[in-house]
């Protein structure tokens, strides 16, 4: 195989357990995303897009959905002969074989597949992030930097501080100080979970790890890089300056939905310079009927618009029926809302079938709270009529 300066490994098995009943079937990078796409489309895109060629995609939890959409690569123009994208589920070795334990756990158990690329660099980066982002700039800044690791960083709002690992940075954004998912934390400047290691670096941590630490949880947030910052390697924090969501919980993967409208949407998907590429299947046009209403809407192909649709995302093959409306909410593929249903703040898994006058998500118990509290329909459920399933509620 030729040397590679850089490969990424793509780290796609967690649960993703506040996703909730979205994730009850597949793994948090194969959720439907923007009307079109799959969570993992971003990184994948961002890869081909950074002239990466190489990546490895680390799955575990529920990995089939995610394994066949990956397939050969191709809708990346990521199938090639040397490199290309290699799906890594855990597989037993000589001498036993385990399920990933955590991040880097998942990266230690495949030092073999990246040795065949003897990389001078790890591009280390989530299944579960909404941005568009030029790796090669990142690495251009590491070495710039001479640094040993450099992590991708954001503010992000102090009440959020907690599901990030938080750093302290000097005025040459040296990283001084980190701490993964602290309880108070000293400052809002958060890790984007994104890591260029020097891989000869890594590679020893990675195998002191797992040969001295029994306990460890094999994670890079808890074990490896606080063991890497306190023998004083070079940490650099790289800022990003762009759109960035881990939409890892139902607010956060709402909320991206809403950045994706408007005329000129936070997150532009409209972008040629920097394409996002899915599998796109052969479906048919799209469908409006002389009652339909749609304002401020993003609606992918083979759907039926018969009713009202409003700030809204709706996926391939969602139907509305007449005098049914959709307000504020997400609505995934093949799902069913029959006449006079009524739909909004929510998220509406796939093939659901929402009978008729049902309400969802319309009328709250707690009236004191002005908190939005969006409602969730789980994959493959049936809303009988006239239901009314109030906001904040989960089905499913
Ligand atoms: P978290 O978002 O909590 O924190 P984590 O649970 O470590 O991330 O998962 C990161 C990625 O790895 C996800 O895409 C997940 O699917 C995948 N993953 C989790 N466990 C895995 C396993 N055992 N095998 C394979 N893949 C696995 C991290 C960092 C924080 C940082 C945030 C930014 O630890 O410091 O702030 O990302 O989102
Ligand atoms: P969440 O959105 O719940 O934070 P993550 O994707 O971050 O979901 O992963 C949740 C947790 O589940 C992580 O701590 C991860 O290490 C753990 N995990 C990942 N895969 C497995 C697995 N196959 N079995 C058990 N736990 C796992």
């Amino acid at each position: 195989m030729p040397k590679e300066e850089m490969l990424a490994m793509l780290l796609a098995g967690g649960k993703g357990t506040r996703l909730g009943v979205l994730t009850k079937n597949i793994a948090k990078p194969a959720v439907p995303f923007g009307a079109e796409y799959r969570l993992i489309d971003f990184p994948l895109s961002n890869c081909t897009n950074s002239g990466i060629t190489t990546v490895g995609v680390l799955t575990q939890y529920k990995p089939l959905v995610l394994n066949s959409y990956i397939g050969s690569g191709s809708s990346w123009d990521l199938d090639r002969h040397n490199g290309g994208v290699t799906v890594l589920p855990p597989y037993v070795k000589e001498g036993g074989g385990s399920w990933y334990k955590g991040t880097a756990d998942a990266i230690y158990q495949n030092i073999e597949f990246i040795d065949i690329y003897d990389p001078e660099y790890v591009l280390i980066l989530s299944g579960d992030h909404i941005y568009k982002m030029d790796y090669a700039e990142m690495l251009n800044y590491h070495k710039t930097k001479n640094a040993d690791v450099s992590i991708g960083v954001l503010e992000v709002p102090w009440e959020e501080t907690h599901r990030f690992g938080i750093m302290n940075t000097n005025e040459d954004q040296k990283i001084i100080e980190f701490q993964e998912k602290p309880e108070n934390a000293k400052n809002n400047l958060a890790s984007m979970g994104i890591y260029i290691f020097n891989w000869e670096y890594l590679r020893k941590y990675l195998i002191e790890e797992a040969e001295e630490n029994d306990d460890s949880a094999g994670d890079f947030g808890h074990n490896i890089i606080p063991k890497m910052m306190a023998d004083n390697l070079n940490f650099y924090a790289y800022t990003f300056k762009g759109y960035w969501k881990d939409v890892g919980t139902i607010e956060s993967y709402w909320q991206a939905h809403m950045d994706l409208l408007g005329e000129k949407p936070i997150l532009d998907l409209q972008d040629r310079n920097w394409i996002i590429y899915s599998v796109n299947p052969n479906r048919p046009p799209q469908y409006l009927s002389e009652d339909a209403e749609v304002d401020n809407s993003m609606i992918n192909k083979g759907t039926q618009i018969m009713g009202t649709v409003k700030n809204s995302v709706l996926f391939f093959g969602v139907k509305v029926a007449q005098d049914a409306v959709v307000e504020d909410s997400v609505i995934l593929p093949n799902t069913r809302i029959r006449s006079g249903a009524k739909i909004k703040n929510s998220i509406v898994g796939r093939n659901v079938i929402v009978e008729k006058n049902s309400k969802i998500g319309l009328e709250t118990d707690d009236k004191k709270s002005n908190e939005l509290k969006i409602t969730v329909i789980g994959d493959d459920e049936v809303i009988p009529e006239a239901s009314n399933i109030k906001a904040g509620m989960v089905v499913g």
